[in-house]
Order: C-alpha cells, then sequence, then structure tokens
C-alpha cells in the first residue's frame, strides 16, 4: 500500500523561504492549505510533476506554496488526505537548534543528569571512568598491562556507552566550528545546562565537558593517543549506573592520535580568549600528538588484527582506517592557522587530493573549512591561493546544489542512492554544513534555500515522511537504537537526537532482511530499537546538523 500522506517540514517554514511539500505516487492535480485548527482554505495550488525519485522509487509531485507567507498553524491536504502539521513563522527552527545541542548534555558519561535540565530524563550517573585499564594493546614500559588510568567525562558515543576518539574527533571540531564561524549566535543561546550561568558560550561547556575528558587519551609518556576507552563487548540494553563492565584504553595510533592533534590546535584558539592556560595546555598536547605522528607515521587501527595478538578481544565500534592522508594534512591545517608556523601546512593536501564531503574517517575537508575561514588573516597563504581555496569549497557543493533545484524532492540531499549508507542523516548534515558555507562565500541566496532543503529533508519532508529528530514535529523517530531512551521507561526518547537514517547495506544484520518493508535505498529504515544500522543516534550526526541550524538561524534574514 503506498503510503499517499503529503510529506512537510513538520516544523515549518521561515515565512518568506521557498516552501514545499511533496505527495507520492498520487493522480490529484492540486492542493491546498488548510489552517490546522477549524480546517479553512488558506491558499490553492496546482501540483507539479516532478518524476521518479530514484532513491525512493516514487512517483513525486510537488506542492509549491512559497507564495503563501502568512504566519500560523497549517496542513496540506490532497485528495482529502491531510499531512502532519505545520508552522509558517521567523521561531520555526529555533526549538530544535537548541534542542540537538542539548542531545550532547543527555550524553554526558560520569554524571548524573539532574532534573533541572534533563528533565523527565534525569538520570543517576554512570561511568566514572576513574579506573580504566590499559589493555595489552596499548602497553608501554611507563604503563604496562592492567595499569589502572582515570579518564572521567565525555560524551558517549551514540547508542553505546563507548568513548571513541576518531569519532569524537570530527564531532568535537563541527561543534567549535560553528562557534568559530557563529560567535554571536551562540553568545546568545541558553539550552539550560548546569554551565549556562558562567562567562562561556553553553556550545563551549558542553564541548568542555567532552575536551577533559579528550586529554585524558593521551599517553604522557610519548604524546600518543589510545584509540578509544571501551569495554571489550558492547554490553546490554541498561541505564548507565547499571552498565559497570571494565573499561580499557587500547592500542594508539596515527589517525586517533592526528585528530586529537587537529581538534586540539583548534581547542586551542578558541579557548584562549575564556580560559588561556587551558587553551595553552591544549596546543602543548597538539604539539606532542603531531610529534608522535611524525615518529608512527603508519600504525593504523585493525581491530581485527589487535584481536589476533592481544587479549581480551574488543570487539566494540572499530572506526578502523586504512588512509592518514587526510587525518595529517587537517592536524597540520589546524596547527598551522593557530601558530603561524608553516612546517604544518600542506597546500598539496587539498591541490592535490579529492576532496569530499566530511565523515569520521575522511576528514580532508575540515583542513579545507578551516583555511577558508581563517584565510585573510594567514598572510603565508598567497592571494591567489585563498581564491583557489573558497573555489575548491564551493565545488564541493555546486553540483548538488544545482541538481537540487529540479530534483524531485527539490533538495541537494538524497536524490541519488549514492547519499544512502550507514548515518544518511549525518552525511545530509554535513552536506547542508558544505552548502551554508559556500552561503557565507557568495552571499548568493540560492545556496541558503538550498541549506534549507536539508533541515526539511531532516525534519519530514523525505520519503520515509518521519522526521528524524527526536522529541521534534508530528511525527519523529520514537524508537532509537540508544540505550538510555530504551531502558528508562519513559515513553518518549530522549530530546534532540538525530537517528542514522536510511541506509540499505547492512539490513539483513540487525532486526533481520523481513523486517525492512522496503528495500529503496531511502526507504531503507525501520523505527524500531533493533535496528543499529538505521536507527542509531550519534555524536558525530547531531553535530552537523547542529552546525546547519545554528547556521540557518544566525544568517536568518529577519
Ligand atoms: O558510523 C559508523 C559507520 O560509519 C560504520 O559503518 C559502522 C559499522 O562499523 O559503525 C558506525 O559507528 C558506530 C560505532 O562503531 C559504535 N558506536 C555506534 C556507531 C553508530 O552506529
Amino acid at each position: 500500500e503506498p503510503d499517499l500522506t503529503p510529506k512537510v517540514n513538520q516544523l515549518g517554514y521561515y515565512p518568506e523561504a521557498e516552501k514545499y511539500a511533496i505527495v507520492p505516487d498520487t493522480d490529484a492535480n492540486d492542493f491546498v492549505i488548510k489552517k490546522a485548527e477549524g480546517g479553512s482554505v488558506v491558499f490553492e495550488g496546482e501540483l507539479e510533476d516532478a518524476g521518479r525519485n530514484i532513491p525512493s522509487g516514487e512517483e513525486v509531485k510537488v506542492a509549491d506554496f512559497s507564495a503563501f507567507t502568512t504566519p500560523g498553524n497549517y496542513v496540506v491536504e490532497v485528495n482529502g488526505q491531510s499531512s502532519p502539521s505545520f508552522e509558517i513563522g521567523e521561531d520555526v527552527l529555533a526549538p530544535v537548534t537548541d534542542g540537538v545541542l542539548k542531545a550532547y548534555y543527555f550524553m554526558r558519561a560520569s554524571t548524573p543528569l539532574e532534573e533541572a535540565y534533563a528533565g523527565k530524563w534525569a538520570r543517576a550517573a554512570g561511568h566514572p571512568d576513574t579506573a580504566v585499564m590499559v589493555h595489552a594493546s596499548a602497553a608501554t614500559e611507563e604503563r604496562p598491562e592492567g595499569t589502572i588510568i582515570s579518564s572521567p567525562k565525555g560524551w558517549y558515543d551514540a547508542g553505546d556507552y563507548n568513548k571513541y576518539v576518531v569519532n569524537s574527533g570530527i564531532s568535537t571540531y563541527t561543534l567549535l566550528f560553528a562557534y568559530e564561524q557563529f560567535p554571536d549566535f551562540f553568545e546568545a543561546q541558553d539550552i539550560n545546562i548546569p554551565e549556562s550561568d558562567n562567562d562561556l558560550p553553553d556550545i563551549l561547556d558542553e564541548s568542555l565537558w567532552n575536551l577533559r575528558w579528550l586529554l585524558t587519551m593521551q599517553d604522557p609518556n610519548d604524546g600518543g593517543v589510545y584509540h578509544k576507552l571501551t569495554t571489550a563487548s558492547f554490553e546490554g540494553a541498561v541505564m548507565p549506573d547499571e552498565a559497570t563492565s571494565q573499561r580499557y584504553v587500547v592500542m594508539k595510533n596515527t589517525p586517533a592520535t592526528l585528530d586529537f592533534a587537529a581538534m586540539m590546535a583548534q581547542v586551542a584558539r578558541v579557548y584562549e580568549p575564556f580560559l588561556p592556560e587551558f587553551a595553552d595546555s591544549a596546543l602543548a598536547a597538539a604539539k606532542e600528538a603531531w610529534q608522535w605522528a611524525e615518529e608512527n607515521p603508519d600504525v593504523m587501527y585493525r581491530q581485527w588484527d589487535m584481536n589476533e595478538e592481544y587479549e581480551p578481544d574488543v570487539v566494540t565500534g572499530a572506526y578502523g582506517d586504512r588512509d592518514v592522508s587526510d587525518e595529517r594534512f587537517w592536524a597540520g591545517a589546524e596547527l598551522f592557522i593557530t601558530t603561524g608556523d608553516t612546517q604544518y601546512y600542506n597546500p598539496d593536501g587539498w591541490k592535490e587530493a579529492d576532496i569530499n564531503i566530511p565523515s569520521w574517517g575522511g576528514v580532508r575537508a575540515l583542513g579545507l573549512y578551516s583555511l577558508v575561514h581563517h584565510r585573510e588573516s594567514l598572510p603565508e597563504i598567497s592571494g591567489e591561493d585563498k581564491e583557489a581555496l573558497v573555489e575548491t569549497l564551493l565545488e564541493l557543493v555546486d553540483e548538488r546544489v544545482e541538481e537540487g533545484e529540479t530534483a524531485p524532492y527539490r533538495s541537494p540531499f538524497g536524490y541519488e542512492n549514492e547519499d544512502f549508507f550507514w548515518g544518511s542523516n549525518g552525511h545530509a548534515g554535513n552536506v547542508g554544513m558544505a552548502i551554508l558555507q559556500a552561503y557565507q562565500l557568495t552571499g548568493d541566496e540560492q545556496y541558503y534555500e538550498s541549506a534549507l532543503r536539508v533541515a526539511d529533508y531532516l525534519l519530514g519532508l523525505n520519503p520515509t515522511g518521519y522526521s528524524y529528530i527526536t522529541g521534534f514535529g508530528d511525527k519523529p523517530v520514537m524508537n532509537i537504537h540508544h540505550r538510555p531512551s530504551e531502558a528508562d521507561g519513559i515513553e518518549d526518547p530522549v530530546p534532540g537526537l538525530v537517528s542514522g537514517g536510511p541506509n540499505p547495506n547492512n539490513m539483513n544484520q540487525d532486526c533481520g532482511e523481513e523486517a525492512y518493508p522496503n528495500h529503496y535505498p531511502a526507504m531503507a529504515f525501520i523505527d524500531d530499537w533493533c535496528s543499529y544500522s538505521t536507527n542509531e543516534i550519534t555524536i558525530n550526526w547531531n553535530a552537523p546538523v547542529v552546525y546547519l541550524f545554528s547556521g540557518l538561524e544566525a544568517l536568518h534574514p529577519r
């Protein structure tokens, strides 16, 4: 049975923005907009044929109601069938923008969540991480196997309770980069966390929770950085305080160490005005990490190889990489920007290599972003190269933005099958993040509108019709793969979390292939706890969405 419910951005639309609803597989030729309460018709329009959306197999029609700008609460109706409700207004994105950042507070390890901040999701502290064991793979003379170290705080990575350096790198960077680009927005934001009343913007306070942990992941004896802090295997679906298996730090390696160096170099410049001593120690840590990576240029984390050699076997998230050249370029770029020292800077890293939308294992674009953002204060870069840097960033998105104009969903994300893999919604966020930078660089409003389409996608204007952000929208995901949300006995999941999204590649491994009703890439999703390959949440998928929503808000002409 095809679902003919019109799809909308369930939070809503800015009054002056382009506004679309999507209706799949319908014979109807027109649509109406009605008041959500009372049902009076306020706008009528004709549906446009938009063709077949390949990743979902739908024949799509578009309801364009951009011309309708009156603030209020509405539904779109086609053939008597109503969409979820939505709002037209200047403030439609404000609550979710706060919500996706507040989500990090809910991910904190080693602290109770107080009712004053967490509401009904208050919980006991879990994972003090004051007695973490050095795993055999990480043993040194100074810290032999079984050495106990203290490594508290940090955010849980995802639906599981482990803390992974590689994934923390891109996540924390992305939040801090949002701050670097939109400082005034974050100065004004209050997300009600325990530190909200101090002098730091909340985004910097929240990130500090993770950074204090990350600094303990560096071996003080040599500067190398442990890959992760983890149990040997995943814990069950219990609350944090009941997940008490022994935790380990495992194998130092080059990608984790360079991700750490990159992030700490950025941290040094971001926190300098607020916490100068902390900033200095972050920079020292970054340099020591860089040095370790110079001496150990090619130590890769291969979990299965590691398990051949050391016990106990570690079978939690691998975050293994095969190519460390992008991490090296990124770390060098951040160190160069912060110190001005050209020994760190390798222009071939952006001139000679392919640059893609970033991901945890592909971070070259992050170095590009930082260089572009800071280019005017880098006299070592020639004027010609500055222009080429900007061009390189625009090339990351231009084709998508162009295609998105006429794509069936009118969106730069999700019109090709290649957009759908593990964490597709994080990828969507990263696409939006890149596009919003193109807007800042050019002032061309086509980019701003294009980035808005990505927000539309995440908030319900997508083939499954779910709002992929917990707690937001008429039809949000409810059964995310997230241990506290599963175990707390509260119907509503912890709010503000971005579900991983459709992923056609792993359907045979979690809930069973038959559980997935639809195998089209953009539909390969189930809102079920068992579906860790489509409905888990992680810090690296929330981060670009924080950037996207915060940037849309900060740059929104009111
Ligand atoms: O985001 C990761 C994805 O790119 C990988 O394909 C997948 C399988 O290795 O793992 C994802 O990361 C998971 C991590 O390993 C453990 N915590 C949960 C993460 C999200 O599912």
